[in-house]
Order: C-alpha cells, then sequence, then structure tokens
C-alpha cells in the first residue's frame, strides 16, 4: 500500500466535501467457489481499497464526520486464526498502517449505524455489486435488498468520482508499473501464438507471466482470430491461420491498479494486403484521437474523430461511400465500429464502473446518445487533466450486422455492401493504449509495446 499520509488526506478531501454524516466504506469479502474455505482469489473492493489501502477481507470503515471519528471495524484474528494462517496482524494494527485510529467489533457496526439512522443523520454508501454487499448493507440499513442500491448516496457517488477520476504521480507509476508486465504479455504472445494456437493454451502461458510478476489479470484476456466477436471467450479451438489474432488484456498491479491493451497480429506473420490496409485505418485513427486528446475536449468528439477518420480510410479503399461527416452523423460507420472509443481506467479497469457509469462518463452537459454505436461510449464527458483513459477504435466485419442491415437497406447510400462479401471471415482490428491527458496533450503511458506494420510483423517473426 502507499504510504498512509496519502489515505489520510483522501479521506480527508471525502469528508471536506460531504460535509456531515456518517460515511459507510464496506471491504469485500471472500468468494467461495464450491464451499466457504475454497474462496476464489481475493479482490477488494476498489474504492475501499483507495480510500484505506487495506486488502484484507471483512474489513468495514465508518466515516463519521460529525464528530471527525474514523473506525475499523472488523474481527480480531483468533487463536484459530494463527494456527491455520500463522500470526496476521491484529485490527489495530492494520487500521494504523492506513492512519485511522479507532477500531470495534463487527458486531457493534449495526448499531453505530441504527444510532446515526435515529438521529436522522445523513448515513452515505455506494451502490453495491456484490450479492454479499448487498446483504450486509440491507441487513445494516434494514431496508430490503431490492431496495438498498437505490437508496445510495449520489453525492458520495460523485464525490467519489471526481476524486478517483484525476490520477496522481503514484497511481500513474502503478499504472505504468502494470503496463510493462504487460508488454511481457503481448511480446510472448507475439512470439509463441503458433506455438500455443489457441486462446486457452496461449492464455495460460500469459498467466504464469502475470503470476511471476506477483499481479493478475486486470479482465479475462480476450485471445481470438474472431475478432468480430467483441468479448470472444477463450476456447481451444486453433487459431485460423491467416486470420488477424486479435489480443485485448492487461495486468493489474499489486495495489490494484488495471492495465488495458489490444494489438491485432498476423498468425502468419505478415499482413496480407487487405489486413493491411484496414489495419492502417484502425491505426491512423487511434494517432489522430491521442494527437487531440487534451484536458476540455469531450471524449465524445474524439469518439467522432476516430469513427470520421476510419469512414474516410474505408472510403478510399471502395467501402463507403459519401462525405465521411455525414455518414458519421447518420451512425452508419457504427456497422464497423459498433462500441465505443474507451473508457477511463485506474482502480478497475473500466473506473467506477460499479458507481454507474452515467455517474463516471457523462454529466449535465454530455449525455448519453441513443445512436446504434454510438449508445455504447462509456465516457463522453469533457477530458480533465490527470484523467487516465483507454483509446482504442476499431473495424469489426460482423457477418450478422451487415446482413441485417443490408436487408434493410440501412444506409445504403454510404455503405457499399456489394464489397462486403470478402471480408466475411476477415475478423476485426483493434488497437488500444493507455492514455494520460496531461495539460499538454495525451501521452501513452507505460514502455513501448509494437504497433506499426513493421514492428508488429518483425515481433511476429523474432
Ligand atoms: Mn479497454
Amino acid at each position: 500500500m502507499f504510504d498512509q499520509t496519502v489515505y489520510c488526506r483522501r479521506r480527508a478531501v471525502l469528508k471536506d466535501r460531504l460535509r456531515n454524516g456518517l460515511v459507510l466504506l464496506p471491504g469485500n469479502s471472500q468468494s467461495p467457489v464450491n464451499f466457504a474455505d475454497n474462496p476464489y482469489p481475493f479482490r477488494q473492493d476498489s474504492s475501499f481499497l483507495y480510500y484505506c489501502g487495506l486488502n484484507q477481507p471483512d474489513c468495514f470503515l465508518v466515516i463519521d464526520i460529525d464528530n471527525d471519528r474514523e473506525t475499523l471495524y472488523g474481527t480480531e484474528p483468533s487463536l484459530n486464526d494463527i494456527i491455520w494462517t500463522g500470526p496476521v496482524p491484529s485490527l489495530g494494527e492494520r487500521a494504523a498502517s492506513a492512519g485511522i485510529h479507532a477500531t470495534d467489533s463487527w458486531n457493534h457496526l449495526a448499531v453505530a449505524i441504527q444510532a446515526a439512522g435515529a438521529d436522522r443523520r445523513p448515513i452515505h454508501y455506494l451502490p453495491a455489486y456484490r450479492p454479499d454487499q448487498l446483504l450486509i448493507l440491507s441487513g445494516l440499513m434494514a431496508v430490503s435488498t431490492e431496495r438498498i442500491n437505490t437508496g445510495a448516496s449520489l453525492d458520495f457517488i460523485r464525490a467519489v468520482v471526481d476524486q478517483r477520476s484525476v490520477k496522481t504521480p503514484d497511481e500513474i507509476t502503478e499504472i505504468e508499473f502494470a503496463l510493462g508486465v504487460s508488454r511481457n504479455l503481448f511480446l510472448t504472445a507475439m512470439k509463441h501464438r503458433k506455438a500455443e494456437n489457441n486462446a486457452v493454451s496461449l492464455a495460460g502461458h500469459l498467466e504464469g507471466i502475470v503470476k511471476s510478476a506477483g499481479c493478475r489479470f486486470a479482465f479475462p484476456p480476450i485471445l481470438t482470430t474472431r475478432g468480430e466477436i467483441l468479448h470472444c471467450q477463450p476456447d481451444n479451438q486453433p487459431f485460423h491461420s491467416g486470420a488477424l489474432l486479435l489480443m485485448d488484456m492487461g495486468a493489474e498491479s499489486r495495489e490494484g491498479y488495471a492495465s488495458d491493451v489490444t494489438r491485432t497480429v498476423p498468425m502468419d506473420g505478415h499482413f496480407s494486403p487487405r489486413q493491411r490496409a484496414i489495419y492502417e485505418i484502425v491505426l491512423a485513427a487511434q494517432k489522430a484521437v491521442i494527437s487531440q486528446a487534451k484536458p476540455g475536449i469531450r471524449f465524445m468528439d474524439l469518439h467522432l474523430l476516430a469513427a470520421t477518420t476510419m469512414c474516410e480510410g474505408l472510403r478510399d479503399i471502395g467501402l463507403m461511400r459519401g462525405a465521411a461527416e455525414d455518414a458519421v452523423q447518420a451512425g452508419a460507420h457504427a456497422l464497423f465500429f459498433p462500441h465505443g472509443l474507451g473508457h477511463m481506467l485506474g482502480l478497475d479497469v473500466h473506473d467506477m464502473e460499479s458507481l454507474g457509469e452515467d455517474n463516471v462518463g457523462y454529466d449535465a452537459e454530455t449525455t448519453r446518445s441513443v445512436q446504434f454505436g454510438l449508445a455504447a461510449l462509456r465516457l463522453a464527458r469533457r477530458l480533465e487533466a490527470d484523467f487516465v483513459v483507454t483509446v482504442e477504435p476499431g473495424i469489426y466485419f460482423i457477418p450478422a450486422l451487415i446482413d441485417q442491415w443490408r436487408q434493410e437497406g440501412r444506409w445504403s447510400s454510404f455503405i457499399a455492401f456489394d464489397k462486403l462479401a470478402p471480408f466475411r471471415r476477415f475478423g476485426g482490428v483493434r488497437i488500444e493504449d493507455v492514455v494520460h491527458i496531461k495539460p499538454e496533450g495525451g501521452r501513452i503511458l507505460g514502455p513501448v509495446i509494437p504497433k506499426s506494420v513493421a514492428t508488429v510483423e518483425a515481433a511476429c517473426t523474432a
């Protein structure tokens, strides 16, 4: 964890912002696989990590703003715990490492919350996303599990979003560490893609790299020669030779910071002319966006810039026609680019998504479009200095979508449907980097991972 002063400062900012009431911050519990003593790997709640850095299960932080008191609730290790798991720090020692001076038994938590409720003081909590959190909060607040999340505090959500959106140098260092591990993943995958030759084997090979670095995957990796299936699940079917291998993955640092990179590489080591043409269009869009990214610009406008750049490229190779701006305005580009340009990244790969995508990526000025494609954009609001976002345009050939639009005659003035037949087994290309928004512009974080046609081909044939 970071130095305790980091967490004290973050909590002080939160208290200033919320001004009064009781703040509830439950940590996560172990999640059983098939019985309680056989849990999934533990992952702490990201907001809990942000405000106190403690990475043990079954902790609950209560901040009493009115009385300026912070209390960590939990259970003292028993003799039995020590017999089975060895010496563990006491609750007080854990709290002290986060700059928290009071601790209390989990059994007293309900009483403290009920007392605040009886005094009609505001009780702030975030929406729960795990069933056990939902049950705990529901019990403590005496509100049904169906209604508990509707009572989540919007003031608290907004305060957390404002704080966590702006990354400090310590956090950037963590993200860059994760990206360093991710670079090893990509170089290894480029080298061993043929020897492993299916997603399950390749993922297993890569997981060893992540674990040896003391990390984990920030999300299940996507490794597929069917890139047009956006979240293709790994299987043991051989990769298609001659196809493009789309790899979207990232390590998570030991402190919980994510990384998220996508590269698309030729299985055979060299791009075919058709693959290269599409690849260069996506790359041009990604570079155009990164060169324009800076504080004050709306991410929605960067998404539209990516779409326009790709429509121009597709027009140049005969797959689209007409003015690119008109095609984008109509939404015709979404046949090839049906997802959003990117998202915030931090302690979560889709940072703070559990607080509600609209609370993170949209605001009073920028509301969500209902247009197919644009509606999937997770982040649209104006960027600010020290935001960290992904930039991940892509072009896909999705036969079911092409067939449906063609049948409906949808945007046939912009799309050359008769030229798409040779692309039905093309798959997709996506190129993604993590970008730090600095006052002077966007900076790609982490060490360089091969991206140009020449460097990708070199890494794939080394
Ligand atoms: Mn991403």
